[in-house]
């Protein structure tokens, strides 16, 4: 499959499993997995044809591993980023000491007063290094990183959570923890 099919049909799967599984006529289950079978047809009826193989060829070359299949095969589900409400189901875990962000300077004065907030999203998405927290930035404008104190972060109750595809999740990130890196 060409890249380019690849990352569209990427998109079009993140939309529907993160954001807006209604627009194609499904719902997420439990833990945010929706069977296969269900996923195909429903793309199918709208528009969009894809084979079980295509499905996990985009799944398993995919540059984040944004997706997983369950061990059975039958169940697929985003890893992180979702938008509707799920719980993930994952546990809380010990992050390395100093985690970052990656933002934009636009948004820096708001972030400096209220802290990290998850926006959109669930969760606050934090990085483990410099270089994929640069990458996150650049999606938006030229890339400002901030390093979040996580230990002090632990040390004061709050919790962190590791997506299977190695983004921190925390609730958010209050602004005394957070500096320009
Ligand atoms: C900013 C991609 C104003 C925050 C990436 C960010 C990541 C605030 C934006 C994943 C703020 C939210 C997540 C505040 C945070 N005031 N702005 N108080 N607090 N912000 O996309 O971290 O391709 O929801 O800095 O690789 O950019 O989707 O979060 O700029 O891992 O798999 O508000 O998304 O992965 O934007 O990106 P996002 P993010 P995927």
């Amino acid at each position: 499959m060409e890249n380019q099919k690849a990352v569209a049909i990427s998109k079009r799967l993140s939309h529907h499993l993160r954001h807006s599984p209604e627009a194609i006529g499904v719902s997420l289950g439990s833990g945010g997995w929706i069977e296969v079978d269900v996923l195909l047809s429903a793309l199918a009826r709208h528009g969009l044809l894809l084979s079980r193989a295509e499905l996990e060829e985009v799944v398993a070359r995919n540059d984040k591993q944004r997706f997983a299949v369950d061990g059975s095969g039958q169940l697929i589900r985003a890893n992180q980023g979702h938008s509707v409400p799920v719980d993930l189901g994952l546990p809380v875990a010990d992050p390395p000491p100093l985690l970052f962000h990656g933002t934009v300077e636009r948004f820096l004065p708001a972030i400096l007063r209220a802290g990290l907030r998850p926006m959109k999203r669930h969760d606050v998405h934090l990085s483990h290094t410099r270089e994929v927290a640069t990458r996150v930035g650049a999606r938006r404008g030229k890339p400002v990183v901030l390093e979040i104190d996580a230990a002090a972060m632990t040390r004061a109750g709050r919790e962190f959570r590791l997506s299977p595809n190695g983004v921190w999740l925390t609730a958010r990130v209050p602004p005394e923890f957070l500096r320009r890196a």
